[in-house]
């Protein structure tokens, strides 16, 4: 190990779809976090991990912040907040592309007793037709939190994420080697393939039925050489199986295809999936089943 090795936690906090997860994969440089277009995508603390000779970052993706009256939100906001504080270091994602708003302010305020420990990334610079100075919401967040160090990035393409490493890797407390040097992620086989499968639901169904959804692995059988997983997919109501499952089995056939290509890929292995829908009604207003959900 070099003389002084630098390690720590980093929470990547900020509104919905503001860029947190596809940050982390780039970073990564492994597919760690489900991403979609869709706001409320990832749900759970999940850790990527970046180990350099002289540094280990161990980045903690969380659900986007906003406030709003459901358990299962209220379950979410709760894993930002919990992250914020426990991390060593926050980076505080806003999307450039994006206007200021009630919902940007909430994480302002949220982000302002930790400044500190802060640093404001300035996401999608990739998508903006003017200065990222220029910018409505580059004013609005740096003039309510004008001590905080920004940057400017962009996840989809990577501009600006080395120097952003560094710059991280430099301010990190010395510490140990929290992970293996070989490892990108702490997820479960189970927790990737649930993830992996609710990416493919996110990507092929519209409207609540996205998050309507929660996938649950039943069964799993790992070798050196094969994953067989059977899986279910619950949905929220009858309505939404149909969906979920189209006209003659066509979606759940697509869905069950592209996950099972994205995990050959994440485990380099040959994947056999089985997927089945079933209804659980009302789940995310079962507050008993939710916080089993989120305990781990
Ligand atoms: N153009 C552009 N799009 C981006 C960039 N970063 C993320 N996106 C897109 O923004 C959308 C949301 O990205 P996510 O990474 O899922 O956002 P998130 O903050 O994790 O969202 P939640 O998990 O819902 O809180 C996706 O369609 C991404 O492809 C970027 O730098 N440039
Ligand atoms: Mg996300």
């Amino acid at each position: 190990m070099a003389d002084s090795f630098k390690s720590g936690f980093v929470s990547l906090i900020g509104r919905p779809s503001s860029g947190k997860s596809t940050l982390m994969n780039t970073i990564c440089g492994f597919k760690v976090s489900i991403v979609s277009p869709l706001p409320q995508t990832t749900r759970f603390a999940v850790r990527g991990v970046v180990t350099e000779p002289n540094y280990q970052i161990v980045f903690i993706d969380t659900p986007g912040y906003h406030k709003m009256e459901s358990h299962l939100n209220r379950e979410l906001t709760t894993v930002a907040e919990q992250t914020l504080r426990d991390g060593d270091l926050v980076l505080y994602l806003v999307d450039l592309s994006r206007d200021f708003g009630e919902e940007e302010e909430a994480v302002v305020n949220l982000v302002r007793p930790y400044k500190e420990k802060a640093i404001i990334v300035f996401n999608k610079i990739d998508n903006i037709t003017t200065k990222p100075q220029e910018c409505n919401v580059f004013n609005e967040v740096h003039s309510r939190l004008p001590d905080i160090p920004y940057v400017f990035i962009s996840a989809e393409n990577g501009n600006g994420i080395k120097e952003m490493e560094e710059r991280i890797a430099s301010i990190l407390p010395e510490g140990p080697l929290y992970y293996p040097e070989e490892y990108v992620t702490d997820q479960s086989i189970p927790f990737r393939i649930e993830e992996t499968v609710r990416e493919k639901v996110f990507e092929r169904t519209k409207e609540e039925v996205p998050h309507s959804v929660y996938v649950k692995t039943d069964n799993l059988h790992v070798t050196a050489s094969k994953i067989k997983a059977y899986a279910t997919i619950y949905v929220d109501r009858e309505s939404q199986k149909g969906i979920v499952v189209g006209k003659n089995g066509s979606v759940i056939k697509e869905i069950g295809s592209a996950a099972r290509e994205s995990l050959t890929e994440i485990f380099e292995r040959n994947v056999q999936l089985f997927l089945t829908v079933k209804v659980h009604a009302n789940w995310k207003k079962d507050k008993k089943f939710v916080d089993k959900m989120f305990s781990d």
